[in-house]
């Protein structure tokens, strides 16, 4: 028998709407579902019929609402901008004091910032959730980043909790998902309060650019491996398979390996990848995430390297057509050890991968500054340890390394990461290298060793810039042997060179 009155609503009944539905009532709670086109709410509250909360399915928005308990709480997953907005303002007139939205869509940041506020001054509450892990994930188990309104997420808590992927509470390996009316019993859940207003989708805009690094550096490991010793896709899949045993264990080198063995269903002779046309599309979170690096003057390159990199992936014809003027140097195999170089070209995705995560970081660490947000960069890189497409072995390091200092200024300054870079770094160089010799495009990998190599140079050749600066605009130098924050000006044109305090 349904109970008079449900846990939770659920508005937006596509992939992700009818997965996390799915997921909550497979823990107990009744949950009301409501979609702008009502067949889709028929159809699938009657394939579902035996949940152990159950499905309510409701016709109109006031439906919805009446048969939710109080304070109402209703998890929006529609399209991000305009849809969502649309959505909000048809529920607020339905709504009591204290009634919680939460929008598990991927909105950006800054929109969450003014729904909260402008919620808020309604008496209303809201919470941005970021949910990470696509549709599986929804179903069985995303990592969850709740932020906003805290009391309202304590009445949330129970719910994101139970349906959050689950992580060994002594190792933070990730548990095996459950099944259809079978979740995961115990570990520590894939959730965590992030922090006020827009900070739950920032993190989630963070973890999704840190995502494009990951795939983009993966993809020019696999380019390099084929292009110096023309392994084919099965024996890279080997490859990758191997190396999802080691210090890259992760998602993304599992599915990685897979996708690199499979065969193509119609010639059923050529491996599938060689068949996919090599142009990949994108939604926006990437970009978002390199405009706020911008924005905000943190260097961050992977993300916007990764970007850049599908766009130009994007402009297939006139590639082709370049590729038939501009010469480089032409396809040409390494002419040593396989094995050696192999390792190399781990090492180099291993290191790429530290800069690009520390740089992720670092982006939050000044966002928590400007929005005033006091984020736990532990338990952020904790709850990405399952559920989530960056899953990795290696986000335990992360949480270990704030663990032994939760002001980190950067990653690579922790012990175990400089130490791991200290020792991988000649390989990382050596295949940077290669890569520019045989003419083979790696971007995140070159532009991450220019990172390291900058964060750690004492003396950059700015001293050339900014004398530039002020030579054509008069925007001064300051100079090494005066205090900091005292200006200078020369008249560069003139003969006599006069240098004035600015
Ligand atoms: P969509 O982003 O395609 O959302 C469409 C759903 O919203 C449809 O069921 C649509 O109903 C409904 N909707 C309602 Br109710 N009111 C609407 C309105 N006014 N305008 C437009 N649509 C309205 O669904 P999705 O792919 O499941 O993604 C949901 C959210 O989750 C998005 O914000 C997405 O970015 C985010 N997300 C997606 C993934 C993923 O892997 N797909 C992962 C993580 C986050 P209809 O049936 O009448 O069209």
């Amino acid at each position: 028998m349904p109970k008079p009155h449900s846990d939770i609503g659920l508005i937006g009944l596509a992939v992700m709407g009818q997965n996390l539905a799915l997921n909550i009532a497979d823990h107990g709670f009744q949950i009301s579902v409501y979609n702008r086109t009502t067949e889709k709410t028929t159809k699938f509250v009657a394939e579902n019929p035996n949940t152990p909360g159950g499905l309510v399915g409701t016709t109109t928005p006031q439906e919805l609402v009446q048969s939710l308990s109080t304070p109402r709480k209703i998890v929006l997953l529609v399209q991000a901008g305009a849809s969502t907005d649309a959505v909000i303002d048809s529920l607020v007139p339905l709504l009591a004091a204290g009634d919680i939205i939460i929008d598990g869509g991927n909105a950006k940041w800054t929109d969450t910032i003014r729904r909260e506020k402008a919620l808020r001054e309604k008496g209303l509450r809201f919470i941005g959730s970021g949910v990470s892990g696509g549709e599986t994930g929804a179903r069985f188990g995303p990592a969850l980043m709740p932020g906003g309104d805290a009391d309202a997420y304590k009445e949330l808590e129970p719910v994101w909790n139970a349906i959050a992927a689950k992580v060994d509470a002594r190792t933070g390996r990730p548990l095996p998902g459950g099944k259809p009316g079978e979740p995961v019993v115990g570990g520590v859940p894939c959730a965590t309060y992030i922090g006020p207003d827009g900070a739950g989708h920032y993190v989630k805009m963070i973890h999704n650019g840190i995502e494009y690094g990951d795939m983009q550096m993966i993809c020019e490991a696999y380019d390099l491996i084929r292009g110096l010793l023309g392994l084919k896709a099965a024996e890279i899949g080997a490859v990758f398979a191997e190396w999802n045993q080691g210090s890259l264990d992760s998602y993304l080198i599992e599915i990685t390996a897979d996708i690199l063995r499979q065969k193509d269903p119609v010639t059923k002779r050529k491996a599938l990848v060689d068949v996919v046309l090599d142009t990949a599309g994108q939604k926006g979170t990437g970009k978002w995430t390199s405009v706020n690096a911008l924005d905000m003057g943190v260097p961050a390159p992977t993300v916007a390297e990764a970007v850049f990199a599908r766009c130009l992936s994007a402009i297939k014809e006139e590639r082709v057509a370049a590729s038939r003027i501009l010469k480089g140097p032409g396809a040409r195999k390494y002419a040593g050890g396989k094995k050696a170089l192999i390792q190399a070209i781990h090492d180099a995705l291993y290191c790429s991968k530290i800069c690009s995560y520390a740089q992720g970081f670092q982006l939050m660490r000044e966002a928590q500054k400007e929005y005033h947000w006091t984020l736990n960069f532990g338990s952020i890189a904790q709850i990405w340890r399952g559920g989530c497409i960056i899953r990795a072995a290696f986000l335990q390091k992360i949480t270990e390394a704030y663990g032994r200092n939760p002001r980190l200024a950067n990653l690579l300054l922790d012990p175990y990461f400089n130490q791991t870079v200290r020792k991988a770094q000649a390989n990382w160089r050596k295949v940077v290298a290669l890569a520019a010799l045989h003419g083979i495009p790696a971007p995140t990998f070159s532009s991450g060793l220019s990172y390291y190599d900058g964060y750690r140079a004492a003396r950059l050749p700015a001293n050339l810039l900014q004398a530039q600066r002020d030579y054509f605009g008069a925007h001064t130098y300051e100079r090494v042997d005066q205090p900091r924050g005292k200006f200078f000006h020369l008249d560069w044109p003139d003969p006599d060179r006069p240098q004035r305090d600015a």
